[in-house]
């Protein structure tokens, strides 16, 4: 074989990225967590007027066979752009991105806070992935 082999390099590489969004929503009656998908309309529902708090969490896992890096996290509502990413996600491996979100009054109706992933492997092959984060506000 030769090095200028087109695929040569790359021959082996089986790269795959992909991102889990949930919505976790604390219940203060029964003090317990509840943990949706979010992946299919509409989700959870929250009523604005409330000021409710949902955790949006992100969680990212490397299903490939090779390590990734020079990794972006990204969602709708941009709080995933707080978060921090590893430097390297090696095979398996995964991290998890949470933070808080209070839903503001408007805009009202069907909301999609999607995640969105991408890394790179060692041969400049950029893989990526997206998940919905569906949910849906009422005023009342
Ligand atoms: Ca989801």
């Amino acid at each position: 074989m030769s090095a200028s082999r087109p695929g040569y390099y790359t021959g082996g590489e089986a790269g795959a990225i992909s991102i889990q969004t949930d919505l976790v929503v604390h219940d203060l009656i029964t003090n317990t967590d509840f943990v949706y998908d979010g992946d299919t309309q509409p989700g959870p529902t929250f009523t604005s007027s409330g000021s409710p708090m949902v955790h949006f969490r992100h969680t990212v896992t490397n299903k490939g066979n090779v390590p990734l890096t020079s990794l972006k996290l990204s969602d709708t509502i941009g709080g995933a752009s707080g978060c921090t990413v590893p430097a390297t996600l090696a095979v398996s491996q995964s991290f998890t991105c949470e933070y808080v979100y209070t839903v503001p009054l408007f805009p009202i109706g069907q909301q999609n806070n999607a995640g969105t992933v991408s890394g790179q492997s060692i041969c400049g092959t950029t893989y990526s992935d997206t998940n919905n984060g569906y949910y849906f506000v009422k005023v009342f």
